[in-house]
């Protein structure tokens, strides 16, 4: 077929106007779609990202769910429309059984959810039923029907098929301190003072765009940071790292080297007559990398080496921002669709696989820049399915306001059981100023989450944790403490995410399948098997009330604001902890542990503890590890889960806390 006439093509099949833009659509019309019957469900979850409830919601009243990676600044809570990232995975489920449907399509997709549509009866019930409708504008149907039967077989089985989360650095499951922009070397080394003068923990401080010299990533502004490697020596002796941005657009700049290397080597997106596309963003004119090529990603790892990129040390960790890719003034601020890449292909095919494809190149840089021997820590705004296996993600630019506080928790959720389960959301609010309620809230939240980041927009006040008096920063520092104390337990999580696809929180009915009043909880949740959160989301709460599932609700009062946060253990499970929670990870490695023992209506409990050296591959590689499981059962012994880990961590165990016992022991039991 060829476009004939303009008239007739009133649905733009040919070729598309918005506002200013025509996509030529070279291809013609190409789109694919495919229905589904889910027999016996009437609860389907993820399809990330949205700011939206956890359970999805029925679309046939309104808009379908959208897939199409954007920027989109301070985007709408309770909106079916795209953010920054899509994996167009969703799970059912239902008290007998948890199916996944993945549709592996990385153009625009659409996907409306209609729920109980038509009730089928059997000789037993009337069954419930929910149609699905995946659309894509092009591409080809490669659809995946998993079958679990539980939520952990689910979960495993999308693991085989797209990969398992990375296991980050230690470090990074500590604090991050981020804001758009630390000024120059010495604020820098004024907030990592900070943190010790109020001994608030943290891991690693942000550098945001203006660190380079105007928008040129992989280099310095002379002026600001005239000594970028004696400032990460200076925070390596407090064992921190530094992190900075490297965005994909490159500033048409032919005087810079790394420019007009690209540029001779045709590494940019071309657009649709050949010519480099050109488009804006934050260096004004911009060429965009092609990361869709295998030879442009090796080239661009290869700027990671030392030597290559000057004023960067084996401590300094990246961060990809705008890689939707966000273009300023470009249709719905990002690529046109007719734009090409490698191969030819037109940028409607691949969109939302852009930002996953320089995460990709970033993670192999670090890993290179290492010899292949560290782990590497690099955050993306864009991701696709399969990022968790190069490392962290975050929710954009939400605001400073109790809505996205709690939208937050599902959103997390949602990306969770989709496999991505390094993720987290601007603690404080990245837009607007945040009353100091509002912030101890946040970071009590944060510290519950997996990834756990400060950050703050530069047209706003200045947030760092100790410039809202003494009772603030108590609190904060109250609850980055607890995290540190914590985080032998979520790199545990990790390990399991890392080894069996179980993300480290995960919605209550992931672990009480059956139960079905957790179906549509969305703001508590599990972290791992063993706790139960259920942050504080609503201003001057005195009171909460949280579901035990098993046990009904229970009401907690808070007899001084802000000072509790809900966090519960689960009867049957050890929880391991650092008894004190040091200055940062490393630091942390050298205190000893205490166990808490929550016993069961058996009066058992189990636990799992996975440690190794925190920064390396030699876990996998040489097998220096140590995964422990202790038991509280008078009748089966403890034992060792995995006898072919060594890793002699040379830490003691210097308390354990038993609760829920229910008599006086009448001897001391050998465990
Ligand atoms: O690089 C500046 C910001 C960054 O701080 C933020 O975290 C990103 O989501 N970036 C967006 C671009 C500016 C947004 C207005």
């Amino acid at each position: 077929f060829k476009f004939q006439d303009e008239q007739e093509d009133s649905e733009g099949l040919w070729r598309e106007t918005f506002k200013k833009f025509v996509d030529i659509k070279a291809n013609g019309p190409t789109s694919v779609g495919l229905d589904f019957g889910l027999h016996g469900f009437s609860h389907v979850y993820g399809l990330p990202e949205h700011a939206d409830t956890l359970r999805l919601k029925d679309t046939s009243d309104g808009e379908p769910y959208r897939l199409y990676n954007l920027d989109v600044f301070g985007y709408s809570i309770h909106s079916p429309l795209g953010l920054y990232g899509s994996v167009p995975f969703l799970l059912a489920h239902s008290p007998d059984r948890t199916v996944g449907a993945f549709w592996l399509n990385a153009s625009e997709t659409l996907l409306d959810v209609q729920y109980d549509c038509k009730k089928v009866k059997t000789k037993r019930e009337v069954l419930p039923h929910t149609n699905l409708r995946w659309m894509s504008e092009s591409g080809v149907i490669d659809s995946f029907i998993l079958l679990g039967p539980s939520p952990s077989h689910t979960f495993l089985q999308y693991a085989e098929l797209t990969g398992y989360q990375a296991l980050p650095p230690l470090f990074s499951l500590g604090y991050h301190q981020c804001r758009w922009s630390y000024d120059d070397e010495a604020d820098v080394k004024a907030v990592d003072a900070g943190f010790d003068r109020h001994a608030i923990p943290y891991d690693v401080i942000w550098l945001d765009i203006e660190h380079t010299r105007q928008n040129r990533y992989f280099t310095w502004d002379s002026q600001l940071f005239p000594d970028p490697v004696g400032l990460q020596r200076h925070l390596q002796e407090r064992e921190r790292k530094l992190v900075v941005i490297s965005d994909p657009h490159i500033k048409v700049d032919p005087s810079w080297e790394l420019y007009s290397e690209a540029q001779d080597r045709g590494y940019f997106v071309r657009d649709r007559e050949g010519k480099l596309y050109n488009g804006r963003c934050w260096p004004g004119e911009s060429c965009y990398l092609d990361f869709t090529s295998p030879e442009v990603r090796a080239w661009y790892s290869s700027l990671f080496a030392l030597d290559k990129y000057k004023g960067s040390t084996d401590s300094l960790h990246v961060w990809n921002d705008m890689n939707e890719p966000s273009v300023f003034g470009g249709p719905e601020q990002t690529m046109p669709k007719d734009a090409v890449h490698h191969g030819g292909v037109e940028h409607r095919e691949l969109h939302n696989l852009y930002g996953f494809y320089q995460h990709l190149a970033t993670v192999e840089g670090l890993i290179s820049r290492s010899g292949g021997l560290e782990r590497p820590f690099v955050l993306s705004r864009s991701f696709f399915a399969g990022s968790q296996r190069l490392g962290a993600v975050w929710t954009g630019d939400n605001l400073a306001t109790w809505e996205y506080l709690k939208i937050s928790i599902p959103m997390l959720l949602s990306l969770s059981i989709v496999g991505v389960a390094f993720c987290g959301a601007d603690v404080g609010g990245f837009f607007q100023d945040p009353k100091p309620e509002l912030l101890i809230r946040w970071y009590q939240a944060g510290s519950l989450q997996p990834f756990f980041r400060g950050h703050s927009a530069k047209m706003m006040k200045r947030r760092e944790p100790w410039l809202f008096g003494d009772t603030v920063t108590a609190a904060i520092r109250n609850a980055v403490q607890q995290r540190y104390c914590l985080l032998p337990y979520w790199y545990t999580l990790f390990h399991q995410a890392h080894t069996s696809a179980k993300p480290p929180i995960r919605p209550l009915w992931v672990e009480f399948s059956k139960e079905q009043d957790t179906f549509t909880v969305e703001h508590e949740y599990m972290i791992g098997s063993a706790l139960l959160a259920c942050p504080v989301t609503d201003p001057g709460a005195t009171k909460v009330k949280v579901l035990l599932p098993g046990s009904g609700e229970v009401k907690l009062i808070f007899k001084h604001a802000f000072s509790k946060v809900p966090l519960f253990q689960r009867g049957g499970t050890v929880i391991p902890r650092r008894t004190k929670p040091g200055s940062c990870s490393a630091d942390l490695q050298k205190m000893p542990f205490s166990l808490t023992v929550a016993l069961d209506s058996n009066g058992c409990a189990e636990g799992y503890l996975y440690l190794d050296d925190g920064h390396s591959f030699n876990y996998r590689d040489k097998k220096h590890f140590a995964l422990r499981r202790f038991s509280f059962c008078l009748f089966c012994p403890p034992s060792c889960t995995d006898n072919t880990g060594q890793f002699d961590s040379g830490c003691l165990v210097q308390s354990v806390t038993f609760l829920g016992v229910k008599k006086k022991p009448s001897a001391f039991l050998n465990t």
